[in-house]
């Protein structure tokens, strides 16, 4: 309510700005003086605003580096991570390395390069040096980026080794689903004919690979160390997998499978140490905005040593077992 408040007042003020200098505009033309003639001292006027204004907008970029920097993520909790943040931050440091130099030029000259009286400005056609120079130079740096970021991209999308472990995560409206290959590290078929209540993933019971398969809901845990493959699909629309914390991001599509992999190499207790914050979560989002409870659509992510993960995995039943239950058992494990 405050910040409404501020903001009408804002506005408010630019209004009574703008009509007082309306009013001087006025004023003056009765008291017969040329507005339209710009004197030198308006001039020298105005490149002082442009010196000052250099000065308050650096001031203002150092505040909100300094007030929102320590929001951004904590560091990667993935191996491919540690390299894209790597590369992040040469971008940033490239960019706010020619974004200070361009801004201080443009500044600095309109202050000491003000319209005087009788100056006269340079002709200047054409100059191949500086041509040369301010394409080579950025191109080379852009080649640079492009070809670290290709290579990152490649870790994150070529083939997993096939000592991965294969996880499915399926997204609809508005949950999502994981599935663990088992102990054939092979996902069985599925189909979206064979969508129920109780198979909401549409897996092909006759299909030999899915009987330990192990499906799960709300929370799923991944090993320290260990390459983690996942699967994506998507019912209806299309999602996608977010996790922030692991630095990896890919579409969920209707009709195909998508797929990425990483390595996680902090556990969620390791994590909350560091940020030392007991309740932090890794997290699975949606990132594309695919109806209105889009915003609610999560799944936490559990990061543990690998025998703390192979406790939690062959506590919980597979597929096959799970299908084969009766029916108030089924009705139990639903909920
Ligand atoms: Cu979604």
């Amino acid at each position: 309510m405050t910040e409404i408040l501020i903001y009408v007042a804002i506005t408010l003020a630019l209004f009574v700005i703008g009509y007082m200098v309306r009013v001087y505009e006025l004023s003056s033309s009765i008291r017969g003086k040329k507005q339209h003639i710009v004197t030198e001292g308006d001039n020298r006027l105005m490149a002082r605003f442009m010196l000052t204004f250099l000065f308050a907008f650096f001031a203002f970029v150092i505040y909100n580096l300094e007030s929102y920097g320590p929001r951004t993520l904590p560091e990667s909790a993935s191996a491919h991570g540690v390299e894209l943040d790597w590369l992040f931050n040469f971008n940033m440091i490239i960019l706010f390395i020619v974004f200070t130099i361009t801004q201080i030029f443009l500044f600095v000259f309109a202050f000491k390069y003000y319209g005087r009286e009788g100056n006269k400005a340079t002709y200047l056609a054409h100059n191949n040096k500086l041509e040369m120079i301010w394409t080579v130079i950025p191109a080379i740096v852009l080649a640079i980026i492009i070809i670290f970021g290709l290579k990152n991209w490649n870790k994150i999308t070529e083939p997993a080794s096939k000592e991965a472990i294969v996880i499915q995560l399926y997204a609809k409206q508005f949950d999502w689903t994981a599935r663990y290959a088992g102990k054939d590290n092979e996902l069985g078929a599925s189909n979206y004919k064979l969508i129920t209540g109780e198979n909401p993933l549409g897996i092909d019971s006759t299909d030999i690979k899915s009987n330990d398969d192990i499906v799960v809901r709300n929370e799923f845990h991944i090993p320290l160390g260990k390459e983690v493959e996942f699967k994506l699909n998507a019912r209806e629309v299309i999602h996608s997998a977010y996790m922030p914390h692991f630095r990896s991001q890919m579409n969920c599509v209707p009709g195909m499978t998508t797929m990425m992999h990483f390595t996680p190499i902090i556990t969620t207790a390791q994590m909350r140490e560091k940020l030392n914050n007991p309740k932090f979560d890794y997290i699975l989002l949606c990132n594309k905005i695919c109806g209105n409870s889009h915003y609610n659509m999560q799944m936490t992510i559990v990061v543990e040593t690998e025998s703390e993960y192979n406790a939690w995995l062959s506590s919980k039943s597979t597929f096959k077992k799970k299908a084969a239950a009766p029916a108030e058992v089924k009705a139990v494990a639903a909920k």
